[in-house]
Protein backbone atom coordinates (compact mmCIF):
# COMPACT_ATOMS: atom_id res chain seq x y z
CA UNK A 1 0.00 0.00 0.00
CA UNK A 2 1.03 3.54 -1.05
CA UNK A 3 -0.54 6.64 0.38
CA UNK A 4 0.09 9.79 -0.06
CA UNK A 5 0.37 9.21 -4.02
CA UNK A 6 -0.26 12.54 -5.94
CA UNK A 7 -2.52 12.00 -8.85
CA UNK A 8 -1.94 15.05 -10.86
CA UNK A 9 -2.61 16.93 -13.77
CA UNK A 10 -1.20 19.58 -16.33
CA UNK A 11 -2.30 21.46 -19.60
CA UNK A 12 1.39 21.13 -21.35
CA UNK A 13 3.02 18.37 -19.64
CA UNK A 14 5.52 20.62 -17.75
CA UNK A 15 4.18 22.25 -14.58
CA UNK A 16 2.29 19.96 -12.58
CA UNK A 17 -0.70 20.79 -10.23
CA UNK A 18 -1.24 17.72 -7.60
CA UNK A 19 -5.51 16.96 -7.76
CA UNK A 20 -5.15 14.72 -5.03
CA UNK A 21 -3.64 12.67 -2.33
CA UNK A 22 -4.59 8.82 -3.12
CA UNK A 23 -3.87 6.18 -1.10
CA UNK A 24 -3.56 2.74 -3.20
CA UNK A 25 -5.17 -0.85 -2.52
CA UNK A 26 -3.28 -3.83 -1.46
CA UNK A 27 -2.36 -4.72 -5.40
CA UNK A 28 -1.50 -1.14 -5.69
CA UNK A 29 -4.28 0.57 -6.98
CA UNK A 30 -5.74 3.57 -7.10
CA UNK A 31 -8.73 4.97 -9.08
CA UNK A 32 -9.50 8.92 -9.67
CA UNK A 33 -12.27 10.69 -11.62
CA UNK A 34 -11.67 13.48 -13.75
CA UNK A 35 -14.05 14.80 -16.29
CA UNK A 36 -11.77 17.58 -18.41
CA UNK A 37 -13.18 20.09 -20.72
CA UNK A 38 -9.63 20.05 -22.49
CA UNK A 39 -7.37 17.94 -23.64
CA UNK A 40 -4.88 17.14 -20.13
CA UNK A 41 -2.49 15.41 -19.25
CA UNK A 42 -1.85 13.20 -16.23
CA UNK A 43 0.10 11.35 -14.02
CA UNK A 44 0.86 10.25 -10.24
CA UNK A 45 3.89 10.94 -8.32
CA UNK A 46 5.41 10.90 -5.18
CA UNK A 47 7.95 13.31 -3.02
CA UNK A 48 11.14 12.33 -1.86
CA UNK A 49 11.07 10.63 1.87
CA UNK A 50 13.99 9.77 4.06
CA UNK A 51 14.31 6.18 2.68
CA UNK A 52 13.11 6.73 -1.04
CA UNK A 53 13.50 8.94 -3.81
CA UNK A 54 11.38 11.20 -5.31
CA UNK A 55 9.19 9.58 -8.46
CA UNK A 56 6.58 9.71 -10.71
CA UNK A 57 4.44 7.60 -13.57
CA UNK A 58 4.52 7.65 -17.01
CA UNK A 59 2.53 10.53 -18.47
CA UNK A 60 -1.06 10.07 -19.75
CA UNK A 61 -2.66 12.52 -22.34
CA UNK A 62 -6.42 12.63 -22.35
CA UNK A 63 -7.67 14.41 -25.84
CA UNK A 64 -10.30 15.97 -25.33
CA UNK A 65 -12.13 17.15 -28.93
CA UNK A 66 -14.57 19.92 -29.17
CA UNK A 67 -18.57 18.72 -30.00
CA UNK A 68 -19.34 17.46 -33.62
CA UNK A 69 -20.01 20.13 -35.70
CA UNK A 70 -20.84 21.34 -39.40
CA UNK A 71 -18.10 23.37 -40.44
CA UNK A 72 -18.18 26.43 -42.90
CA UNK A 73 -14.77 25.52 -44.30
CA UNK A 74 -11.46 23.50 -44.04
CA UNK A 75 -9.92 26.39 -42.19
CA UNK A 76 -12.80 26.10 -39.39
CA UNK A 77 -12.52 22.65 -39.38
CA UNK A 78 -9.02 22.44 -39.47
CA UNK A 79 -8.60 24.59 -36.32
CA UNK A 80 -10.45 22.19 -34.22
CA UNK A 81 -9.25 19.13 -35.95
CA UNK A 82 -5.32 20.14 -37.61
CA UNK A 83 -5.33 16.67 -39.91
CA UNK A 84 -9.15 16.66 -40.74
CA UNK A 85 -11.76 14.33 -39.70
CA UNK A 86 -12.69 10.94 -41.60
CA UNK A 87 -14.37 7.69 -41.88
CA UNK A 88 -12.05 5.20 -40.11
CA UNK A 89 -10.18 3.24 -42.66
CA UNK A 90 -10.49 5.65 -45.25
CA UNK A 91 -7.38 5.97 -47.35
CA UNK A 92 -6.33 9.59 -48.81
CA UNK A 93 -6.52 9.86 -52.22
CA UNK A 94 -3.39 11.76 -53.37
CA UNK A 95 -0.03 11.37 -55.42
CA UNK A 96 1.95 12.10 -52.64
CA UNK A 97 2.35 11.03 -49.04
CA UNK A 98 -1.21 10.25 -47.81
CA UNK A 99 -2.22 11.52 -44.66
CA UNK A 100 -3.08 8.83 -41.62
CA UNK A 101 -3.55 11.61 -38.88
CA UNK A 102 -6.82 12.84 -39.33
CA UNK A 103 -9.44 12.08 -36.63
CA UNK A 104 -11.50 8.63 -37.50
CA UNK A 105 -14.64 9.59 -36.52
CA UNK A 106 -17.69 8.70 -39.21
CA UNK A 107 -20.24 11.17 -37.15
CA UNK A 108 -17.61 14.11 -37.54
CA UNK A 109 -16.97 13.28 -41.45
CA UNK A 110 -20.79 12.69 -41.79
CA UNK A 111 -21.47 16.64 -40.57
CA UNK A 112 -18.78 17.50 -43.02
CA UNK A 113 -19.11 15.75 -46.41
CA UNK A 114 -21.65 17.64 -48.10
CA UNK A 115 -24.61 16.46 -47.42
CA UNK A 116 -28.02 17.97 -48.04
CA UNK A 117 -27.74 21.69 -46.54
CA UNK A 118 -23.68 21.04 -45.79
CA UNK A 119 -20.79 22.00 -47.70
CA UNK A 120 -19.03 19.35 -48.98
CA UNK A 121 -15.57 19.74 -47.63
CA UNK A 122 -14.64 16.20 -49.09
CA UNK A 123 -14.24 17.21 -52.71
CA UNK A 124 -12.51 14.41 -53.70
CA UNK A 125 -14.67 12.05 -52.16
CA UNK A 126 -12.07 9.46 -50.44
CA UNK A 127 -13.84 9.59 -47.16
CA UNK A 128 -11.74 12.68 -45.51
CA UNK A 129 -12.65 15.87 -45.13
CA UNK A 130 -9.64 18.73 -45.01
CA UNK A 131 -6.90 16.49 -44.81
CA UNK A 132 -3.63 18.46 -43.96
CA UNK A 133 -0.48 16.83 -43.14
CA1 LIG B 1 -10.72 14.26 -49.10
Amino acid sequence: MVTGLGFQSSGDAARWNTLALVRTDRAGNAAVAVRPSRTTYYRTAVGRTATTNAASSRVLRLTVYPALAPYRNCDGLNSHYPHGVGTPGAKDRTSGTPVTTYLPSAAAYALNDGGVGQRDLDRDDDGIACEKR
